[in-house]
């Protein structure tokens, strides 16, 4: 993405996270807060806490709104960029402070495994480690950097991955520093 459109994008992104403000999900079982805090646009939103584990729901956790709108810079590019034939039902937000990561896991919420997501990265360089298809297998890391877009389609749309870290002080396009990293998800079928 050019610098513009980053603007532009991370514009939306803020009005958005005006109507649906960023929380922290918790674990499973354990209630451990995520270190990456997270919002969502869409008529579904991921979410996870103690009590009911990891879902996607049509309201925000907290305000018991409905997520706002997908922008459409977004959905524009979702018919650019992938072959799917139906648009996103969910785009969840995450942002990332100097020390907030997200261990090796895979994305399997979906009831829509053959769908591509679609990853576009804003603020901070950010190390982004992919491994395979089991857990143990060899992983290999890239930096990602803002406006960066990626397409995980076809069996690679089932790999383990994470963020080890983020790299502060990297980008100015966010003024208070951080990384945001969005990502457009079908969920059922078409
Ligand atoms: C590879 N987000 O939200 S985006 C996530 O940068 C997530 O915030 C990371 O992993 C982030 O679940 C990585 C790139 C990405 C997104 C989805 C994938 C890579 C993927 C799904 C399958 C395989
Ligand atoms: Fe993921």
């Amino acid at each position: 993405m050019s610098p513009k459109e980053q603007r532009h994008l991370l514009n939306d992104i803020e009005q958005i996270l005006k109507h649906a403000p960023l929380f922290k999900p918790r674990m499973p079982r354990t209630g451990k807060p995520f270190s990456v805090q997270m919002s969502n646009c869409g008529s579904l939103g991921w979410i996870s806490d103690k009590e009911n584990g990891y879902r996607y729901e049509p309201r925000h956790p907290e305000t018991g709104e409905p997520w706002p709108h997908i922008p459409e810079q977004l959905l524009k590019l979702w018919t650019q960029l992938t072959d799917y034939n139906s648009p996103p039902e969910a785009c969840l937000i995450n942002y990332y402070i100097a020390k907030a990561r997200m261990g090796l896991h895979t994305d399997d919420d979906e009831k829509e495994p053959n769908a591509p997501i679609l990853s576009l990265s804003l603020g901070d360089d950010a190390w982004f480690r992919i491994g395979g298809l089991k857990r143990n297998d060899p992983t290999t890391r890239l930096k990602l950097k803002s406006g960066d877009i990626i397409c995980m389609t076809g069996p690679a749309r089932l790999i383990y991955h994470g963020i080890d870290r983020i790299l502060p002080g990297t980008s100015n396009l966010i003024k208070k520093g951080g990384r945001i990293n969005l990502t457009l998800r079908r969920v059922n079928p078409e």
